[in-house]
């Protein structure tokens, strides 16, 4: 693999962590950004000198800036921006979720994106090379009850990676969707019932899911295609998930 450099938000856990693995061990250079930096100081510790642990809480645009603007030499030339760092919070019907739980996911999984691909995106324009690979879900495109706005925040990360690409037609820089469905062994469905275990387990159930190794199979797998082929989107689902019926209420 040619050596690349990656920055990998949400890198502590879940996706970003195998993500960050799966660069790593093939020889690129790692920016490891999350709020949790002992988790991250334990990647390098477990992957060596080419992983960066970033303290970051993508919530914050100055410190976002400031940290892409401050980044070592040896990692400040990034071709591949994996945008990871998000959460569901709450599966409450609209009229009885909480308002904060709606603004930390429009914090994070929009505005946090952002602030992450405006930062650096004119470095890859200007080196004419580089990937923006943003963790939509199969929430973007299917509703399903207490869905309300995770599923929206995931719609706004599909439509604006398909706005990117045309913006960014003839600047050698390309934009991928990975979506992905019922995914296990992440905290994800824990930070989503605010640290309840139980019921988070209970998602997880009698399945096979879908592990983060798979998913960053498949960011390292788009990242990795020659530099003319541009993958829009990885929808992808475990075998034991499919689609359910419309539901019909029979007595409105
Ligand atoms: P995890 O909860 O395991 O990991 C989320 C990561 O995001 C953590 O590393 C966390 O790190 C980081 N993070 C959260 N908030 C912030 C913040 N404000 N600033 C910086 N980092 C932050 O989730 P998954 O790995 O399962 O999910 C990763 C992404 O994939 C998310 O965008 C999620 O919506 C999406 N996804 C998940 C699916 C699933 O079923 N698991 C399916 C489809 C999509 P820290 O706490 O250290 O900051
Ligand atoms: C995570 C998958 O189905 O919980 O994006 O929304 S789901």
């Amino acid at each position: 693999m040619t050596h690349l450099t990656v920055f990998v938000t949400g890198a502590s856990v879940g996706f970003g962590a195998a993500t960050v693995r799966r660069f790593a061990r093939e020889g690129a250079l790692v920016v490891a950004a999350s709020r949790r930096i002992e988790k991250l100081t334990a990647l390098k510790k477990e992957l060596g000198e080419n992983v960066l642990p970033l303290e970051l809480d993508v919530q914050d645009r100055a410190a976002v800036e400031a940290a892409v603007a401050n980044l070592p030499k040896r990692f400040n030339e990034i071709d591949v921006l994996v945008n990871n760092a998000g959460l569901a919070l709450g599966l409450a019907p609209a009229q009885e979720a909480s308002m904060e739980d709606w603004i930390a996911m429009v914090e994070t999984n929009i505005k946090g994106l952002l602030y992450c691909t405006r930062a650096i995106l004119p470095g890859m324009v200007a080196r004419k090379r580089g990937h923006v690979i943003n963790l939509g879900s199969v929430a973007s495109e299917f509703p399903y009850p207490g869905g309300n706005v995770y599923g929206a925040t995931k719609a706004f990360v599909h439509q604006f990676g398909l706005n990117l690409r045309a913006d960014l037609l003839g600047k050698g820089v390309r934009v991928t969707d990975v979506a992905p469905g019922l995914s296990g062994g992440t905290e994800f469905s824990e930070v989503r019932f605010h640290g309840d275990k139980a019921k988070a387990d209970a998602i997880y159930e009698g399945t096979t899911p879908l592990t983060a190794d798979d998913v960053a199979d498949a960011i390292h797998w788009v990242a990795t295609r020659p530099p003319h082929v541009n993958i829009n989107l990885v929808q992808m689902m475990p075998t034991c998930q499919a689609f359910a019926p419309f539901a019909v209420s029979r007595s409105s």
